[in-house]
């Protein structure tokens, strides 16, 4: 059988990661995974990327590579966040289109949904209005990959697609206080707090909604829709919507993992950025109804033991 070469993108991070684990149970004999990073090329600079495609050759490309950052990074580099994912992306995606690649998929993120919209959001409804402006920028770059793969397929036949996540969390995630997203924010504040003995602050009242997808099951997820998933529509990879929980909720499950006993303060200096953001993930139920995602409990207190063992390595 022909050997398939899969060029995964923006590997050393969170999402990366995550199928790296999902595949040590899950290794096919004829598949041969290449894990890129920034190191291997800037993806912004298209001589240095195509060098990697000829050297590899990908049948097949998993597109992660992105400046991914919260609310509170996105709210102050909204340019810079448009920019430079339009860079990657214009690059990388030509030149699957120029190196044959049989497949490619790319993320979307359930962020970039109209923030006005009827709820619960589905795939139909990415352009139908403009997105929350706290990550406007973002949310066009990312948008924008959907309609790059629309007109590669239209124009060159090209298989391109893309998933759209909810907010992923787990090992190897973004842990720096201004610029990762709440969970892993509240991670670190919590091993602080439990540290020096200090207050637990959760920024904002605490009152917005998020699904939350532990990052190898979204790795189980990706390696199925790189296998198995037909279409060039994009498919919501989101845990079930009665999963969804409140920022507060997700600080107690925190704590608790914690065990901490500190007082828990709310900082409503800050901003609560997208009430919620509710995604059906109907699509993909029909093609995996049995999927089981980690419970939310379990993925938060096996990410907490993670980050307490790898305290002094991890992004922080
Ligand atoms: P991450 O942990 O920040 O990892 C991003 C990766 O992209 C890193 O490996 C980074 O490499 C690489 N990268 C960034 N700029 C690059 C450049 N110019 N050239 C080459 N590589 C570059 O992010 P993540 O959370 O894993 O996100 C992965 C994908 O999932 C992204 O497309 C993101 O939009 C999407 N997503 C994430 C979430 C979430 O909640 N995290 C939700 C929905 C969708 P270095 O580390 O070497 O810089
Ligand atoms: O994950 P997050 O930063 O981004 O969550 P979004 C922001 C929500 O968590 C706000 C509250 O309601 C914050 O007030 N929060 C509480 C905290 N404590 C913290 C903390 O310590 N750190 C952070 N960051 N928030 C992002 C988009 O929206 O969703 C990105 O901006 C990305 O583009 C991501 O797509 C998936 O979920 O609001």
């Amino acid at each position: 059988m022909a050997e398939t070469v899969i060029m995964v993108t923006g590997s050393t991070g969170l999402v990366g990661h995550g199928i790296k684990l999902a595949l040590e149970e899950d290794k096919k004999p004829n598949e041969k995974w290449i894990f890129l990073s920034s190191k291997d090329a800037d993806l912004r600079d298209r001589e240095a990327t195509e060098l990697l495609f000829e050297k590899y050759k990908p049948t097949h490309v998993v597109h992660l590579a992105a400046r991914v950052g919260g609310l509170f990074n996105n709210m102050e580099h909204n340019c810079y966040f448009y920019r430079v994912n339009c860079q990657i992306n214009d690059v990388v995606l030509d030149l699957c289109k120029e190196y044959k690649v049989q497949k490619v998929v790319s993320c979307l993120s359930t962020c970039i949904f109209p923030d006005k919209t009827t709820y619960p959001i589905d795939e139909t409804m990415v352009h139908n209005g403009p997105p929350h402006l706290s990550n406007y920028g973002y949310s066009f770059a990312k948008r924008m990959i959907d309609v790059v793969n629309r007109v590669y397929n239209q124009q060159h036949g090209c298989h391109f697609t893309s998933i759209i996540p909810c907010n992923v969390f787990g090992p190897h995630d973004n842990f720096k206080l201004k610029e990762g997203h709440v969970l892993p924010g509240l991670i670190h504040k919590a091993y602080l707090a439990e540290r020096d003995d200090q207050p637990f602050v959760i920024w904002g009242t605490g009152k917005p909604l998020r699904q939350f997808i532990y990052s190898v099951d979204l790795g189980r997820l990706i390696i199925w829709v790189l296998r198995e998933y037909p279409e060039i529509e994009p498919i919501i990879l989101a845990v079930d919507e009665e999963d969804e929980i409140s920022i507060s909720d997700a600080g107690e499950l925190v704590v608790k993992a914690f065990g901490y006993q500190g007082e828990i303060v709310h900082d409503i200096s800050k901003s609560d950025g997208q009430f919620k953001k509710t995604a059906s993930n109907a699509k993909l139920r029909k093609y995996l109804p049995d999927f089981k995602f980690t419970p939310t409990k379990q993925a938060i207190e096996e990410t907490v033991d993670w980050f307490k063992i790898n305290y002094e390595t991890a992004r922080k």
